[in-house]
């Protein structure tokens, strides 16, 4: 369509607001919302020269149809509705395949208080989205696993009000991701919506986390991190408080509206996989005050080990897309994380690779209460457009997204930059842009990356690729057996590989529920069973492995998968069928991390 980005839509970081599920004034928005699609040319959204159309469908007018000679030919108050949230594909089976602009609307009544502020909280809208309430546009958004929030302040009225958000999940060329991946494009508003009314001055972020110096040793109990205050003057006062931990101090803003704060814990239980811990954590400020729960540990790396709260562990983990198991779509409700943090207690796991981009904020506070490390992950995924600047400046505002909505969040000890990106100077140098954003906004964490570029040479497999430089755990993903090599190789290979902590990120193969035959059979549940069996020879062979990730968790939607009946539209490489039945690698993976045998922490 060659759609040019407005200059709002380019807009890099805005206001996010953390820990919306712990806040007090929040009225929810989910429910049935007017629908109107803007098929191609898209000039309800656009303009003929690509700006974003300000008086089109934004002004949610009614045609009157007892006057003539014109009148704007819809109406959203007599159309029909959508579910927020989810994805428009799984709820009309015309749209299953849109990649199109689609226009929302919702009335909603409200009275705003003098001496408040109201933002409009968006979980994510895929994939890009301009908001307009009672004609005004309040905001632009790119990017479809992120949070954002439009403020509403001046702009809202007593009384009724209405929302039109156009989202556009048109793919870009210099979209993160670009327009080939191995996923279903879900478009729409895909999470939650949501009122959040706060003080004039409110805290905006927080970082509460056990204090990482290079010196931690088990036992020092000392927290720290920064408490944000928007819209404060210097000197405001910010008032720590766990009680359980027997932990509390005050802090005052800096300039920049960062009240920093250091506090030693009188009794502390570490947040781990065995004993995963939260806290109670109130912070305050003025009026504003919210409460949420932390879990505290420390991950770091020591040579090839990777070590929590100090002990040296092993990840068995799985890969997982956002994509809900039986009833399909994005995955976006209490019952959805439920059910898949089901699936990883029963295979065993303690650690979950969220693919490819940010999933809902459900997931990692699942994660956190039920013991299971994560990694997070952007979707820098195979061929971005490293060389343009406005491109890093999007990946950049996903990373600050995607760290800010979680950085509270103990379960989470990876940050991923990337999957499978071609080893070149350009891609090298976004990555170690953002890894450097990454470690000042976050040193707490690692950071890793999924690789593809190692090589083979007569029977010796290599990865040698610059961006292990920048990565504290190094994941690697093949698939011997599937996509190359033959399955009998695993058992043979000696790998060459950096002397870091080192992540089977993905391997596997497909296989159909219930198709059976030969191993030498492709797509037969034997076939894919066997092909794990040689991984794990190969696993047990590479001294630096500290973690192994089937690829993947359930069969999923891809529109490049389309084999009938092997495939019909789905990557059939899960150790689960896509409504949740095991294939027969699901076993091979269960007991091997119910036993330990696969990888040794140490
Ligand atoms: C990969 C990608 C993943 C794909 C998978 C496959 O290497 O990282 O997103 O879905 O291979 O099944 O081809």
């Amino acid at each position: 369509m060659g759609l040019t980005l407005s200059a709002a839509a380019q807009q890099p970081f805005q206001t996010l607001l953390v820990g919306v599920d712990h806040r007090a004034d929040v009225t929810s928005l989910n429910g049935d919302w007017h629908y109107l699609v803007d098929y191609p040319p898209f000039r309800a959204l656009y303009t003929g020269s690509g700006a974003i159309n300000d008086r089109g469908y934004a002004m949610n007018s009614h045609p009157d149809i007892t006057s003539g000679p014109h009148n704007d030919e819809y109406d959203f108050a007599t159309a029909p509705t959508l579910k927020v949230p989810g994805d428009w594909n799984t709820q009309v089976p015309q749209l299953f395949n849109y990649e199109g602009v689609l226009f929302y609307e919702r009335d909603f009544d409200t009275t705003p208080k003098s001496g408040t502020r109201t933002f409009l909280h968006i979980g994510a809208a895929n994939y890009r989205s301009h908001i307009w309430v009672n004609r005004k546009r309040v905001c632009d958004h790119e990017g479809g696993f992120t949070p954002f929030d439009c403020e509403l302040t001046g702009v809202l009225h007593a009384g009724s009000n209405f929302v039109v958000i156009g989202v556009d999940a048109n793919r870009l060329q210099d979209g993160i991701p670009s327009v080939g991946y191995d996923w279903f494009n879900y478009g729409g508003l895909t999470r939650d919506v949501s009122l959040v009314t706060v003080p004039a001055a409110f805290i905006d972020d927080y970082d509460v986390h056990l204090a990482h110096g290079s010196s931690w040793q088990p036992g020092n109990t000392e927290l720290s991190g920064y408490v944000h205050v928007l819209g404060a003057a210097a000197g405001t006062s910010v008032t720590v408080d766990i009680p359980e931990a027997r932990a509390r101090t005050s802090a005052t803003t800096d300039a920049e509206g960062n009240a920093r704060f250091s506090v030693k814990a009188a009794r502390l239980s570490l947040w781990s996989p065995d004993s995963p811990k939260l806290y109670k954590v109130t912070l305050s400020s003025g009026t504003d005050r919210l409460t949420d729960e932390i879990g505290f540990r420390d991950i770091r790396v020591d040579g090839i080990r990777i070590l929590l709260n100090g002990k040296a562990v092993f990840l068995k983990r799985v890969n997982l897309h956002a994509e809900a198991p039986i009833r399909g779509g994005r995955a976006n409700n209490d019952q959805d994380a439920a059910t898949m943090f089901g699936y990883l207690k029963d295979l065993n796991a303690n650690f979950v690779r969220l693919c490819h981009y940010p999933h809902d904020e459900r997931m990692t506070r699942t994660a956190d209460r039920e013991g299971i490390m994560v990694w997070s992950e952007i979707p820098n995924y195979w061929d971005i457009s490293f060389k343009k600047p406005e491109v890093y400046a999007k990946s950049s505002a996903m990373l600050k997204e995607m760290i800010r909505r979680d950085r509270n969040k103990a379960s989470v000890i990876l940050w991923s930059l990337s999957n499978e990106t071609g080893n070149k100077p350009e891609r090298t140098k976004f990555l170690a842009g953002l890894a450097a954003e990454a470690r000042q906004m976050d040193p707490t964490r690692l950071i890793t990356s999924a690789l593809n570029t190692d090589r083979r040479e007569g029977g010796k497999g290599i990865l040698e690729d610059p961006l292990t430089d920048l990565l504290d755990v190094v994941g690697m993903n093949e698939y011997m057996g599937w996509y190359g090599d033959k399955t009998e190789d695993a058992d043979t290979i000696q790998w060459t590989l950096p002397q870091k902590p080192f992540i089977m990120s993905e391997f596997g193969a497909e296989a159909r529920l219930g198709n059976h035959g030969p191993v030498t059979r492709r797509w037969t549940e034997e076939q894919q069973a066997y092909i794990y069996k040689h991984q794990l020879v190969m696993f047990a062979k590479i001294p630096q492995l500290r973690g192994t990730t089937p690829w993947v968790l359930l069969d999923f939607r891809s529109t490049t998968r389309n084999i009938p009946i092997l495939q019909d539209g789905y990557n059939r490489k899960g150790l689960l069928s896509d409504d949740g039945r095991k294939k027969q690698a699901f076993f091979i993976m269960q007991k091997a991390y119910k036993e330990n045998t696969v990888g040794k922490p140490e």
